[in-house]
C-alpha cells in the first residue's frame, strides 16, 4: 500500500532557445508546474504540468492548472492509499476535463510506483523498445528560407521526420519548398485546427506532396468534418486536439475521422489514459506516435517511456532537450543521437531533477 504524505507544486520558468509559433500562438518562454509526491517511506515521484500559458491549444492555462492542482487534485491525492497508479488515476478522474493538471499527478504516481518497484518507467508501462525514433516539430518561421534552414539543421542532426506547422497563408508554399529541397525525408504537417471544414482545396494540394500525415486540420470537436475530409484524401489524417479522452478515440474510430493518432500524455490526462488509448488504437489497427508540449526533462522522460510501447510505430515528438532549452531541469538532458533517444533502464523515470537549478528557476511554490 502506498500512501501519499506530501505534495509539492512549483511553477518553473525556462526560456526557449528559439521562438515557437503555431497557428494559434507564439512562445519565447515556458512556465510549467512540477508536481512532487512523496510517500510514507520518503520516496518521491515527479510529474510535470506542461500547459501553455494561454487557452489557445486547449481550454487550460497555467493559472487554471495551478488553481485546479492546488484546490482539487492535491487534496484528492494527499492521504490517498493505493497499490497501482491506475487506482490513483481513477481518483484523479473525479475531476472532469483539466487533463494537463491531472497528467502531472498521474505521471508523478507512475514515477513513484516504478521507483518503488525497481523497474524503469518504460517497463512499468509495458514498453518494449530500447530506443525510440525521434521526430522534430518546427514552428511557423518568418520566411520560407528561415524554415528551410531549420529543416536542414534538424535533418543534419538525424531527426527521422520533420513536422511543419501550417496556418492559412503559410501552408502549400512553404511545404512545397521544403519538399522540393528534401525530396525523400518524411514530412508531416500540423494545422492545430486552424482551418474550417469548408476549406478543402489546401488539403487537396497538400495531398499531392507525399506527406506522412496531416495533423488536426479542423477544430477539435469537428469529428464529422475530419471524417468527410479523410474520405477524399490519400494522406492519413492524424488527430491531436480532438482526442482528450479515450471516448474521443472511440468516436473518431467509429466515424473514420482519421487514420493516425497523436497520443500526448498531457492532453489525455496522464500516462494511464495514454496507455489505454494506445491499447485501443493497437486493437483497431491504428498507428500512433507520441506528441509533446515542449516538456521539460520530467515530462519529456514520460514521453520517452510511453513511446517505448509497441504500438508507437511512427517517430514521436521526443526531440533532445537542446532543441528547446539551453539547460533542462534534469541533471542530464534528454539526448537525441542519430534520430533515436535511448530508453533508460534504471528504476523510475530515468532522469533526475536538478534541485539546485530548480531553486533558481522556481517562481512560486505550494
Ligand atoms: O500540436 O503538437 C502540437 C507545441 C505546442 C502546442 C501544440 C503542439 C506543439 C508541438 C510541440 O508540436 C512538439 C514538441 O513538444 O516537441
Ligand atoms: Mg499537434
Amino acid at each position: 500500500m502506498i500512501r501519499i504524505g506530501q505534495v509539492e507544486l512549483r511553477r518553473v520558468r525556462l526560456p526557449l532557445v528559439h521562438e515557437f509559433r503555431t497557428s494559434s500562438h507564439a512562445k519565447r518562454e515556458l512556465e510549467h508546474i512540477l508536481v512532487a509526491v512523496t510517500d510514507q517511506d520518503g520516496v518521491t515521484g515527479w510529474g510535470e504540468i506542461a500547459s501553455p500559458s494561454g487557452p489557445f491549444y486547449s481550454a487550460e492555462t497555467v493559472e487554471s492548472c495551478w488553481a485546479v492542482a492546488r484546490d482539487h487534485l492535491k487534496p484528492l491525492v494527499l492521504g490517498a492509499e493505493w497499490e497501482h497508479p491506475g487506482e490513483l488515476a481513477l481518483l484523479l478522474g473525479k475531476v472532469r476535463g483539466n487533463q494537463f493538471a491531472r497528467a502531472g499527478f498521474d505521471m508523478a504516481a507512475w514515477a513513484l510506483w516504478s521507483l518503488r518497484n525497481g523497474t524503469s518507467l518504460a517497463r512499468a508501462l509495458g514498453g518494449t523498445r530500447e530506443r525510440v525514433a525521434a521526430g522534430v516539430s518546427l514552428g511557423i518561421e518568418p520566411s520560407v528560407d528561415a524554415l528551410v534552414e531549420q529543416v536542414a539543421l534538424r535533418v543534419r542532426e538525424g531527426y527521422q521526420r520533420v513536422k511543419l506547422k501550417i496556418a492559412p497563408g503559410w501552408d502549400v508554399e512553404p511545404v512545397r519548398a521544403v519538399r522540393s529541397i528534401f525530396p525523400a525525408i518524411p514530412i508531416h504537417v500540423d494545422a492545430n485546427g486552424a482551418y474550417s471544414s469548408s476549406e478543402r482545396d489546401v488539403f487537396r494540394e497538400l495531398d499531392t506532396l507525399g506527406l506522412l500525415m496531416i495533423e488536426q486540420p479542423f477544430a477539435p470537436r469537428d469529428f464529422v468534418g475530419h471524417a468527410a475530409l479523410q474520405e477524399v484524401l490519400e494522406t492519413p489524417i492524424c488527430l491531436d486536439e480532438s482526442v482528450e479522452e479515450v471516448d474521443d478515440l472511440v468516436t473518431a474510430l467509429r466515424l473514420g475521422a482519421g487514420r493516425v493518432l497523436n497520443i500526448k500524455v498531457s492532453r489525455m490526462g496522464g500516462l494511464t489514459p495514454a496507455v489505454r488509448a494506445h491499447d485501443l488504437a493497437v486493437a483497431e489497427g491504428m498507428p500512433v506516435w507520441c506528441g509533446g508540449m515542449h516538456e521539460f526533462g520530467i515530462g519529456r522522460a514520460a514521453n520517452v517511456a510511453l513511446s517505448s510501447l509497441p504500438g508507437f510505430t511512427l517517430p514521436s515528438d521526443v526531440s533532445g532537450s537542446d532543441k528547446y532549452y539551453a539547460r533542462d531541469v534534469t541533471t542530464e538532458p534528454v539526448v537525441c543521437r542519430s534520430g533515436f533517444v535511448t530508453v533508460p533502464e534504471v528504476s523510475g523515470m530515468g532522469w533526475t531533477p536538478d534541485l539546485s537549478f530548480l531553486e533558481e528557476r522556481t517562481i512560486a511554490r505550494i
